[in-house]
This record gives structure tokens, C-alpha cells and sequence, in this order.
């Protein structure tokens, strides 16, 4: 069934037992409001000093570091596209976040990855418009690799659990 490797849970994303979460970050990668904060806090201070040894990140690429104090092995940084009305490309920036973040992780091993809903904070997304973008590259990624044996999309309240979920079971049908 499509969609079958896909969870989406309501929850918090550095309580997740993955080897990878993926953090919603800025270009700068040395932290911030949102997940990217939350993120931070959890993994304490070596996660920022290794940060800062990156060089920052462009929109829609993927960096990783170690976890440190999280229970993931692994953050996969990653910068979402700021939403600016929907014709500046931000669809297909946000697809190679999660493109992306998924190529990095087969390079290193990663089995199970937890996402956040990128972009739809603090850089104003819409949700509704997202999930659907996010839950189909994830599924063209698992169709085409064996590596990834689960991907989790971790929403923060009920609204965007409810956007992931539907956007899953329109995928399914
Ligand atoms: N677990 C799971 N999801 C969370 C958590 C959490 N602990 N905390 C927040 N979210 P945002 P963006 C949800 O703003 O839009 C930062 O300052 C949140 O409810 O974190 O990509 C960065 O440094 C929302 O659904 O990320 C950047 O400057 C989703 O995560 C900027 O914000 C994304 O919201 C990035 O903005």
C-alpha cells in the first residue's frame, strides 16, 4: 500500500528513538526559535559547536551532525523555504528538503527519521499546501531504496497532525 511506511504522530521531535531527526533550521544552522530551538535544548551545547564548524546551509540542501544528549544518533539540519505568497519556488525547495535530507541520511547509514513540519512555523507556510508536497517525496524517496525502513512526521498539535494524516490517506487512495 502507498503510504504504508509513513507514520505521523502528534508528539515532540527530541523524544523520538530514531537514528535521525531532522531539524527545521535557518541558513545560518546555529540555532533559533521553533523545533530548531527545542532541538538545541535537548541535544545541549555540542550540538551548536559543531554547528558552527558547517558553514551555514542554503535553502533546500541538508547538513548533519551527531545528536549529543537526544536519544537520535543523528540531526539532520535542513533550511525550509520562507513563504512569500507561493511563486517564488518554494514548493519545489521544500520537496528537496526532504529529498535531500533523506539522500543524506542513506549516506550514513540512517534507518528510521523522524521529520518536523518543515517551513509551516516560523517561515509561514501553509500547512495544508506542505503536507501533501512533503508525503510525496517522501514516498517517491521509500519507493526507490530499500536503506530507509521507516520515516515518522512528528506534528506539533492537532492541525498539523490532521494535515499530514489526510495528506497520507489521499496518497493511499
Ligand atoms: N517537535 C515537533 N514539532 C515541533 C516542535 C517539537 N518539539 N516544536 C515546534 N514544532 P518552526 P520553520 C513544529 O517555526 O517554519 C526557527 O527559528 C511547529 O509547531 O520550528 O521551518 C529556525 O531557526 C511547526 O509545526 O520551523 C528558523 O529560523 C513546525 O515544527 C525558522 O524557525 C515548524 O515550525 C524555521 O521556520
Amino acid at each position: 500500500m502507498v503510504g504504508s511506511s509513513i507514520e505521523v504522530i502528534e508528539g515532540d521531535i527530541t523524544r523520538q528513538r530514531v537514528d535521525a531527526i531532522v531539524n527545521a533550521a535557518n541558513p545560518a544552522l546555529l540555532g533559533g526559535g521553533g523545533v530548531d530551538g527545542a532541538i538545541h535544548r535537548a541535544a545541549g551545547p555540542g550540538l551548536l559547536t559543531e554547528c558552527r564548524t558547517l558553514g551555514g546551509c542554503a535553502t533546500g540542501e541538508a547538513k548533519i551532525t551527531k545528536g549529543y544528549d537526544l536519544p537520535a544518533r543523528w540531526v539532520i539540519h535542513t533550511v525550509g523555504p520562507i513563504w512569500r505568497g507561493g511563486g517564488q519556488g518554494e514548493d519545489a525547495l521544500l520537496a528537496s528538503c526532504y529529498r535531500n535530507s533523506l539522500t543524506l541520511a542513506t549516506r550514513h547509514g540512517i534507518r528510521t527519521v523522524a521529520f518536523p513540519s518543515i517551513s509551516t512555523g516560523a517561515y509561514g507556510f501553509p500547512v495544508a499546501r506542505a503536507a501533501p508536497i512533503a508525503v510525496r517525496e517522501i514516498e517517491r524517496f521509500l519507493a526507490h531504496t530499500t536503506a530507509i525502513h521507516r520515516v515518522t512526521i512528528v506534528c506539533r498539535g492537532p492541525d498539523t497532525y490532521h494535515a499530514y494524516r489526510d495528506a497520507v490517506e489521499e496518497l493511499a487512495e
